[in-house]
């Protein structure tokens, strides 16, 4: 009997915490300078996935370098940290079941000119060096990512009114 409890106990705390996975997604300087944040926060909302933190700010170099330290040994990373640094970004961190993965399929293929129709890359930009969005790839990333952008403070846990009609029971 407490062994069922448990096992139920289990499946529901899994599901739960699947359903509050978090992905950091990030508004590049020139999808700012286009006046895309509006339409870019709508997809996600309208998706249904939770807004749980939020900020307009022009990063530093050091922080995009750590950001994008996977990336340092590329021939492209200093001109990937100029441009990245060259404006105000919109950092996000959203929450929902699969936010990582599904995301990343809102987002589209890194290069334009691969994102297919309907994506947010393949919709609003052309070439690689000004793909506007940035996305988690993996819920690993995802927490190092939120941990460089954003205090613990500036994440909020809420509960959305919609959740019931967003999710099954
Ligand atoms: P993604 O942003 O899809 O996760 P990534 O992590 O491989 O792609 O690269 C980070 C960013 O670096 C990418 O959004 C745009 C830039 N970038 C990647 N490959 C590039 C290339 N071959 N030339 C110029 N910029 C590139
Ligand atoms: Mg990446």
């Amino acid at each position: 009997m407490i062994c069922t409890l448990l096992a139920i106990f289990s499946l529901f705390s899994k599901a739960m915490a699947e359903a509050r996975e978090r992905t950091f997604i990030m508004v590049k300087p020139d999808g700012v300078q286009r006046g895309l944040v509006g339409k870019i926060i709508k997809r996600f909302e309208e998706k249904g996935f939770k807004l749980v933190a939020l900020k307009f700010t022009w990063p530093s170099e050091e922080l995009l370098k750590k950001h994008y330290a996977d990336l340092a040994s590329r021939p492209f990373f200093p001109g990937l940290v100029k441009y990245m640094s060259s404006g105000p970004v919109v950092p996000m961190v959203w929450e929902g079941l699969n936010a990582v993965k599904t995301g990343r399929v809102m987002l589209g293929a890194t290069n334009p000119a691969d994102s297919a129709p309907g994506t947010i890359r393949g919709d609003l930009c052309i070439q690689v060096g000004r793909n506007i969005i940035h996305g988690s790839d993996s819920v690993e990333s995802a927490q190092k990512e939120i941990g460089l952008w954003f205090t613990e403070k500036e994440v909020i846990g809420w509960t959305p009114a919609t959740t019931t009609w967003v999710y099954e029971d």
